[in-house]
């Protein structure tokens, strides 16, 4: 009994992971036999292999680029179709936008299995969209949409996006019992329950419809106290004539007009008189719309399952392409999912920023030697002007002293 239960211990522990796609294109051109473009449209923009302008490992780091501007890309592949009733589901593959990217999506598409992909586009139903989307400095998020009954539902919450040059692992882990998480460069970046985060089902509490403030509920904390009154004294005006005023000894009330003093504030107005206020005997504090359990709310368990998955595409608009996509992975075990990733992304990220930094070490540097040989070019030329400013101050140097002679040759003369 126990070595059964070791036995079924052991099974669970290292029971192999499932892997229903991993694509890591490290067989040439062979990628081209397992993924399809749509003909849905004509002018597609075209994926090319290869690793980019900088990158880990020259080989390993080969994945699809976009290669032309201003163009929707649809391409797709396809796996043994698989529902992920009672599993987890795990969607992961690795983001480079080289171009340092202004606008496009990074995003995949996972489909049901019925797909047509030659027919694949922008409307196509699909079971989950999730990965980076950026647009300008307004959109840098990760999308993570569920189609649910039909619907495509958006993440409540915002997930952002990396907007740098390098190559980032972005993983979606969905479980059975209706959790998510979301993890950029194997690190949780987002979690929770597909239920908060997501407005599949309708609220489950609603406000009472039958219910009413009533009438006489008092929501007043404070009130004027009735036993307060004016002062008899308070009114004063706001302004006054000047007391220190007088009339001026010149003024001609035939010419200027009867005197009238200058009006000031009046130092004792006291403004508009308020009662103070006091606590609200009757105040029974705001009133809280009750509520009741909403008819409309069925829990559903299973809004986690998809019955087919079977095609992951590339269904995507770019302005300006360049990215890099790479390490496809779909599998039911997260912990597996994130070892593929460290042996992937994982090894390659350091080797890859190290070769991008050199090349601008190297551009940083070229760019200064050009700048030094342009300075130097113009430093000869200034050089040959002012040679011949100094020649010119001889030559006036000269003529004052020709003068200087000629004068004293003037006066000798005159003396
Ligand atoms: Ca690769």
């Amino acid at each position: 009994m126990k070595a059964l239960v070791i036995a079924a211990f052991l099974a669970v522990a290292f029971a192999d992971p499932k892997v229903y796609l991993r694509e890591q294109f490290d067989d040439g051109d062979e990628w081209k036999n397992r993924w399809v473009e749509s003909k849905h449209k004509s002018d597609y923009g075209k994926f090319v292999l290869t690793a980019g302008k900088f990158y880990g490992d020259a080989e390993k780091d080969k994945g699809l680029q976009s290669s032309q501007d201003a163009r929707f890309y649809s391409m797709s592949t396809r796996f043994n179709s698989f529902s992920n009733e009672g599993e987890t589901l795990v969607i992961q593959f690795t983001v480079k936008h080289e171009q340092s990217i202004d606008c496009g999506g990074g995003y995949i598409k996972l489909f049901p299995g019925e797909l047509n992909q030659e027919e694949m586009h922008g409307e196509s139903s699909y079971n989950i969209m999730f990965g980076p989307d950026i647009c300008g400095p307004g959109t840098k998020k990760v999308h993570v949409i569920f189609n649910y009954k039909g619907k495509n539902h958006l993440i409540n919450k915002d997930i952002r996006c990396k907007d740098d040059e390098y190559t980032h692992l972005y993983t979606l882990i969905v479980r059975p019992d209706n959790t998510y998480e979301v993890k950029i460069d194997n690190k949780k970046v987002e979690s929770g329950s597909l239920e908060e985060d997501w407005d599949f089902l309708p609220a489950k509490k609603i406000k009472d419809p039958e219910a009413k403030k009533p009438d006489d509920w008092d929501e007043r904390e404070k009130i004027d106290d009735p036993e307060d009154s004016k002062p008899e004294d308070w009114d004063r005006s706001e302004h006054i004539p000047d007391p220190d005023a007088k009339k001026p000894d010149d003024w001609d009330e035939e010419m200027d007009g009867e005197w009238e003093p200058p009006m000031i504030t009046n130092p004792e107005y006291k403004g508009e008189w308020k009662p103070r206020k006091i606590d609200n005997p009757d105040y029974k504090g705001k009133w809280v719309h009750p509520e009741i359990d909403n008819p409309e709310y069925t829990p559903d368990s299973s809004i986690y399952k998809y019955d087919s998955n079977g095609v992951l595409g590339l269904d995507l608009w770019q302005v300006k392409s360049g990215t890099i996509f790479d390490n496809f992975l779909i599998t039911n075990d997260e912990k597996f999912a994130e070892e593929v990733g460290n042996e992937t992304w994982g090894v390659t990220k350091d080797p890859e920023k190290k070769m991008k930094e050199a090349q601008e070490e190297e551009e940083r540097k070229k760019r200064e030697e050009d700048e030094k040989t342009m300075k130097d070019e113009i430093k000869d030329e200034g050089e040959g002007e002012e040679e011949k400013e100094e020649d010119d101050e001889d030559e006036e140097e000269e003529e004052e002293e020709e003068n200087e002679e000629e004068t004293d040759t003037n006066l000798k003369d005159e003396l």
